[in-house]
Order: C-alpha cells, then sequence, then structure tokens
C-alpha cells in the first residue's frame, strides 16, 4: 500500500451538487492501457500509465484468473471518515456484466452489498483480500463503504476494470 500510495499521482477532482463544490470523501488515481477514458462519479478521468506495482497486480489477475483488465482505479481512504456512498458499477464503457476485481490494503473496513429487492450483505475487507464482483452483480446489487468513525488508520482499494472504446 505504501509504495503504491508514494507512486500514483494522485487526483484532485472536486465534486459539485446543488451548485456547491466539495473534495471527493477520498482520494484517487485512476492508470491503465494509454489513453483511456472513463466517466464515474460524473467525473471525466484518463488513464495515466500503469506504474510497476499496479501492473504486476493486473499481471496476477490474468496469470491466476484469467481475466483482463485494463484500467484501475485506485481509491485511498485517509482514515475512517472517507467513505464510499451506495453505487453501482454499471458505466456503459463496462459493457454488459462487467468483471471487476478489487483489491485492499490497509485497515480492514467494513462493506455492503444491497440487493434491489432489499436483501443486504455485509463483508469485512481486510489487508490482502481480493473481491472478485462478475456476472450480473452490478445489475442486481449496490455496493457502499460507509463511514466509521472509529477507525484512524488508511486503507487502499484498487478496482481493477476492463473499459471498452
Ligand atoms: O473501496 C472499496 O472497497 C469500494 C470501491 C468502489 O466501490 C469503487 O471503486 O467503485
Amino acid at each position: 500500500m505504501n509504495k503504491i500510495k508514494s507512486t500514483v499521482k494522485w487526483r484532485d477532482d472536486k465534486i459539485t451538487m446543488f451548485g456547491k463544490t466539495y473534495p471527493q470523501a477520498r482520494k484517487v488515481a485512476f492508470y491503465g492501457d494509454e489513453n483511456i477514458e472513463y466517466t464515474y462519479s460524473r467525473i471525466k478521468m484518463r488513464t495515466r500509465f500503469w506504474t510497476d506495482e499496479l501492473k504486476m497486480l493486473n499481471d496476477r489477475l490474468k496469470l491466476d484468473y484469467d481475466l483482463i483488465f485494463n484500467t484501475a482505479l485506485v481509491n485511498y481512504y485517509r482514515d475512517g471518515r472517507d467513505h464510499m456512498s451506495w453505487h453501482r458499477d454499471d458505466e456503459p464503457e463496462l459493457g454488459i456484466n462487467p468483471s471487476i476485481a478489487s483489491i485492499s490494503f490497509g485497515a480492514s473496513r467494513d462493506f455492503f452489498f444491497r440487493h434491489d429487492e432489499g436483501e443486504k450483505v455485509k463483508l469485512t475487507l481486510e489487508n490482502g483480500d481480493l473481491l472478485l464482483m462478475l456476472g450480473e452483480t452490478q445489475h442486481h446489487w449496490k455496493h457502499a463503504l460507509p463511514k466509521r468513525l472509529k477507525i484512524n488508520e488508511p486503507r487502499m482499494n484498487i478496482t481493477f476494470r476492463r473499459i471498452f472504446e
């Protein structure tokens, strides 16, 4: 986590809601093959080229799971105040039934899935965990990483995605 934290260039996007501008509730970096565009949380991003560590993780996902990705979105949660609201990863660029690989480092954090018909699933994502979201997951479930104010340590999450242009 520390190596990735010190080698990626963090973005400085702001979110505008009801005419007011806010900083993002976490730090974000976007890497991958050259010149890929992705609009996420209404922010248009373009890839920076893989760092050695992100490329190594991407290569391992191909080798171990036969999953092919061309981008990595890095989220850094400085402490338990940083969070991610309910959403799906269903942008049109990801195609139908996207495979998404999510790797977590650092502090353990609760992570929730909520089915469109109400069922809720709670996971605790720990240092080194890999979560694969496959098939129709994004079509039927939202996910979120809520605030946990007692947590003072940082956490990093990297989601590998394949973007079709
Ligand atoms: O930090 C996490 O585990 C979740 C990240 C996430 O939901 C996303 O990048 O879309």
